[in-house]
């Protein structure tokens, strides 16, 4: 059976986690990272050398970052549900997923860490107005195109739609004034109609 190692309060983890809900592949999640530690373990740093978490286990295959375990879920299990064959459509969905980790996931850190990871009187609230302006920027550039097409990789929802719908919850919870950006709101509410993303995405932030 498939092992997911990471706590389930993870941003990076939720993305395999969803990912193996929409797929409806068994698997076992064990908690690591955070309070739960393990991610110093001999045994899993051998998995695992960054010492960070998502960590999947497939048989002999052992995979981290998160971006790719989304990949090999989506071609391994999901083929056309999260993945395409279509190699145009598929770059689509890889396009969002890097702009994700390379383009949101840096200023989008600095309003996470600050309001839901230390305490109020600690928040350095100018890097957090700074860090919304900078996401509220770049999740314009979401919203144009979602204006166009229901999902990011265009008419149905695939693994393209994973890595930002995980950033999404967060953005939609924090206690942050946000933009108006009506139609990744209508997008993120699309998200929220799907079992699997309640299931591994819509659950505690801490
Ligand atoms: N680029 C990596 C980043 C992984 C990462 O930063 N994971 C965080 C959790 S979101 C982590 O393991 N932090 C240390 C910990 O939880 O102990 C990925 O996408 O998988």
């Amino acid at each position: 059976m498939l092992k997911l190692w990471g706590r389930a309060n993870s941003t990076n983890v939720k993305k395999a986690l969803w990912c193996l809900e929409e797929l409806d592949v068994p698997y076992t999640r064990i908690d690591a990272g955070g309070a739960f530690g393990v991610v110093s373990d001999a045994d899993y740093i051998d998995k695992n050398p960054n010492q960070l978490v998502p960590c999947l286990e497939d048989g002999a295959l052992v995979l981290w970052e998160s971006n790719v375990i989304v990949r090999y879920l989506a071609a391994r299990y999901g083929e056309g549900a999260l993945w395409s064959a279509d190699p145009a459509e598929r770059a689509e969905a890889d396009k969002w997923m890097d702009w994700v980790t390379s383009s949101l996931a840096a200023p989008f850190r600095t309003v996470f860490w600050n309001m839901v990871r230390t305490a109020p009187e600690q928040r350095d609230m100018p890097a957090v107005q700074a860090a919304i302006g900078e996401c509220a920027r770049l999740l314009a550039i979401a919203d144009q195109t979602l204006s166009k097409q229901p999902y990011l990789g265009g008419a149905s929802f695939g693994m393209g739609d994973i890595p930002l719908g995980c950033f999404a919850y967060a953005w939609f919870e924090m206690p942050i004034e946000r933009p108006d950006l009506p139609h990744l709101r209508s997008w993120y509410e699309r998200l929220l109609e799907r079992p699997a993303y309640q299931a591994a995405v819509v659950t505690p932030l801490t």
